[in-house]
């Protein structure tokens, strides 16, 4: 049976750079009211809000130290409740981001469990150290370092994955999975439509012996999709989610098929989708930040292995920890416009539940900061430290900060082309870029072959069209950057090319054009550079060959 949320589109939005109401120079609850008329246009039909709730903002919200609260520099529960009606009046559902691995080091229930004796004292990992004075294990934290932090006034390590401003909830307490599903209720209540589950794969700890060496990561296998999290997601699903009209959408640390397939399995009930990484790493080495040269051949063999390994997939590019499509895969000088249109055919023509983040309908690029200090990420900079610690020279570490920090994603949306960006009057809490002056959501609206118009026009055609959302996938062929797949249903069936070079491409493909970054109704097999058509009734040459 098809669900709602197979149906419609998701917009991320990261409320702190989407728009700005007040003049304090960050995002703001009424923002997202302000812009919902604009989303409705587009074609969004769900909207996932990043994290608003009470936060010291270490991370960005990602660090909540009150789950039933606004943060005051978003607004209020009231606003919050505002932005629910108005939503619910144009048919838009919002999900909730809840971040459960950790809280914030502020929440109440780590200052009370900082006391040995209080009952909270279970609600977080607490260890003494080793005899030899080192911390309780050899673990290294996904933000650099150590995963314990030694507390005085407890005498013990605390565990915490990520920053040690974000310590680890025990998973193990069964006061802990109570509070969540509390938390999860009390949304739920409020009438928002489901989750997006931070790193929601990695929440249970089995054991706490040494990781075996890793170049990152140390300690993954002993909390990386175990046993253990599979049951509290099942326990979540069947107590709290089903009881809703609801869905998730897990991300997934480092998960691979195998486990993906068992966290989304129908019959198992535990996540309905779930954000992986693979895709997105065709050109990374084992870290995110180290670059490798980008090969579509590749990135086709990815989707290939995603697309037919999952029952339904998340289908992203772009989320608030990574950088720019149009940068990344695509070409953000020359080829701009049609590579960011290129990657939306790709993105759109690939089956499962499309997200969009906010400003990627518009075409905006990564940064254009010249300093570490114009950075904001407690990631980029923790990594900066790093990599200076390894004596890696100042032009290297830019070159790969540059290229992959996070703050590429979150520097304001650029919704016109005036002093502040049309987002803010006030001076702003990340910098904007410059080239807001030419592209801006404005500029776009006011022609129709823009990016933006492109993306309403592939919204539009998508809802009309069950072959695209829930079709078979065949790889057809990849050669020097290009690469074409196949998407059929019954008896209808599409051909998509994709050129990802900035030279036109010679194809063994032709026929009919249905959607292309070009206006030729029919295809004679030269792609454009950054080229890409979808077909029906296609005559192929060759037969493609790996
Ligand atoms: O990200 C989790 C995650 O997997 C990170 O390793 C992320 O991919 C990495 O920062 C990319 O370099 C989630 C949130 O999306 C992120 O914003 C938070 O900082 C993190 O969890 C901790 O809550
Ligand atoms: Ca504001």
């Amino acid at each position: 049976m098809r669900k709602w949320w197979q149906e419609r589109v998701v917009y991320q939005i990261y409320p702190r750079s989407f728009q700005d109401t007040n003049g304090d120079g960050v995002g703001d609850i009424p923002g997202i009211i302000m812009r919902l008329p604009e989303l409705k246009e587009l074609g969004v039909g769900i909207l996932w809000l990043s994290p608003i709730y009470k936060s010291p903002g270490v991370d960005n919200g990602y660090d909540i130290s009150d789950y039933r609260d606004i943060d005051p520099l978003f607004g209020t529960m009231a606003d919050m409740e505002r932005l629910l009606a108005e939503a619910e009046k144009l048919d838009i559902r919002i999900i909730m981001d809840l971040v459960i691995n950790h809280t914030s080091d502020q929440h109440e229930w780590f200052q009370k469990s900082r006391d040995q004796d209080s009952r909270y004292r279970d609600y977080y990992i607490w260890k003494p150290g080793r005899r030899n004075g080192k911390p309780p294990n050899n673990w290294t934290a996904f933000f650099m370092g150590s995963v314990w932090e030694y507390d005085q006034k407890s005498g013990e390590y605390y565990l915490h994955l990520f920053h040690r401003q974000q310590p680890d909830l025990n998973y193990d307490n069964p006061l802990v999975i109570a509070e969540v599903k509390d938390i999860m209720r009390f949304w739920l209540d409020k009438g928002v439509a489901g989750f997006r589950l931070d790193v929601i794969n990695i929440i249970y700890k089995a054991s706490f012996a040494n990781g075996k060496p890793s170049l990152i990561i140390r300690g993954l296998e002993h909390y990386k999709s175990q046993e253990g999290n599979h049951q509290i997601l099942r326990e979540l699903r069947r107590e709290i989610l089903d009881k809703y009209d609801s869905f998730t959408v897990g991300e997934t640390v480092m998960v691979d098929l195998q486990e993906a397939k068992e966290l989304c399995d129908r019959e198992r009930g535990e996540l309905d989708m779930l954000f992986y990484f693979d895709h997105l790493e065709v050109d990374r080495r084992i870290a995110r930040y180290i670059p490798k040269r980008f090969r579509a051949a590749k990135l086709l063999q990815v989707l290939t292995k995603w697309q037919q390994g999952l029952e339904w997939n998340a289908v992203y590019l772009e989320n608030h920890d990574q950088p720019r499509i149009v940068s990344h895969y695509g070409d953000d000088q020359l080829h701009w416009e049609m590579s960011a249109k290129m990657l939306a055919l790709m993105q759109f023509t690939l089956g499962g539940t499309i997200f969009l983040y906010q400003g990627q309908e518009i075409g905006m690029t990564n940064f254009d900061f010249t300093d570490m200090k114009q950075l904001n990420d407690i990631e980029s900079h923790n990594i900066n430290t790093l990599m200076k610690r390894l004596l890696l020279p100042a032009k290297l570490r830019w070159y790969w900060i540059r290229t992959a920090s996070r703050d590429n994603a979150r520097t304001p949306m650029q919704w016109s082309g005036a002093k502040g960006a049309g987002f803010s009057t006030a001076s702003t809490w990340l910098g904007i870029n410059k080239n807001h002056s030419d592209i801006n959501h404005q500029e776009q609206l006011s022609r129709p072959d823009s990016i933006h118009s492109f993306y309403r026009k592939l919204i539009a055609f998508r809802e009309q069209n069950d072959t695209l959302k829930y079709g078979s996938f065949t790889p057809l062929y990849a050669r020097k950057n290009v690469i074409a797949y196949r998407r059929a249903l019954a008896d209808e069936s599409y051909t998509v090319i994709l050129n990802f070079s900035p030279v036109p491409r010679l194809t063994p493909f032709s026929g009919t054009v249905v959607l292309a970054n070009t206006e030729e109704k029919t295809f004679a097999g030269k792609l454009a550079a950054y080229g890409a058509v979808m077909l029906i009734e296609t005559n192929e040459t060759v037969k493609y060959k790996r």
